[in-house]
């Protein structure tokens, strides 16, 4: 795994910007103990709802990334940014297009050193994002497996993410994507809401983020950072 400001993350939250959470819950998200809070959505996020969650977590010392997923959403002062390459779709504008739009307008301003692409493998069809981007869900073992290759290998990406958000996926698959990765960062993200979950992903995926949970049940939420703090991966 490559020594970056992201590396050594085992846990992460993601919020998003268009989803409502009050001072106290950000405040037991922000000192859980988790790694860092990934500020991303696949809808709805806007400048102003984007800056105003921005500011809310700065009160607090944790690492707080942006997933830049509109240009709409691109907010200045984030620890460090993400910038996703859905990589098991046809449409082109998902891999590079909004990327390259986005360098054109903002390109002199990225920061470089806090930035980084993840290869995203989105794996369940009912996903807001795999609706959006017409993601190929349905893949078998080998070709997720050449997916990783195509991304850890081939383009060197840092981070390499299997996303099943709003369900949790399938832990063979995961298995098989955590046995192919060689130099890449493994996130795994859907459906974690327990700490059972937490420590069964956290097994094969270098790091986890929990999102949807932190809506439904705070108390299932910050079990899933004490699982993953408390086990270690299998992962070199
Ligand atoms: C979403 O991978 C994250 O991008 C987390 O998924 O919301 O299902 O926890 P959940």
């Amino acid at each position: 795994m490559n020594g970056t400001w992201h590396s050594h993350w085992r846990h992460a939250f993601k919020l998003d910007p268009d989803k409502t959470i009050g001072d106290e819950a950000l405040e037991a998200i922000c000192m859980s103990g988790t790694d860092a809070i990934i500020v991303g959505g696949s809808s709805g996020v806007t400048y102003e709802n984007t800056i105003d969650l921005m500011a809310r977590i700065r009160r607090y010392e944790v690492d707080c990334a942006l997933e830049v997923s509109t240009l709409e959403g691109a907010v200045p002062g984030f620890d460090g940014y993400f910038v996703p390459l859905v990589l098991n779709t046809d449409r082109s504008e998902w891999i590079v297009g909004r990327q390259l739009q986005g360098l054109m307008e903002y390109g002199a301003f990225v920061p470089w050193e806090e930035t980084a692409a993840q290869g995203y493998v989105i794996l369940n069809g009912e996903a807001t994002a795999a609706r959006l981007t017409e993601a190929r869900t349905a893949l078998t073992e080998p070709e997720l497996v050449a997916h990783v290759q195509l991304a850890d290998r081939l383009l060197r990406l840092p981070i390499v993410y299997i996303e099943y958000s709003g369900a949790f996926g399938d832990m063979n698959m995961l298995w098989a994507a955590s046995r192919h990765i060689q130099d890449a960062q493994l996130f795994y993200g859907g459906g974690i809401d327990s700490a059972e979950k937490a420590a069964q992903a956290a097994e094969l995926a270098h790091t986890i983020v929990v999102g949807n949970v932190v809506y439904t049940d705070l108390n299932a939420a910050l079990s899933t950072v004490r699982a993953v703090k408390h086990g270690e991966s299998n992962l070199p």
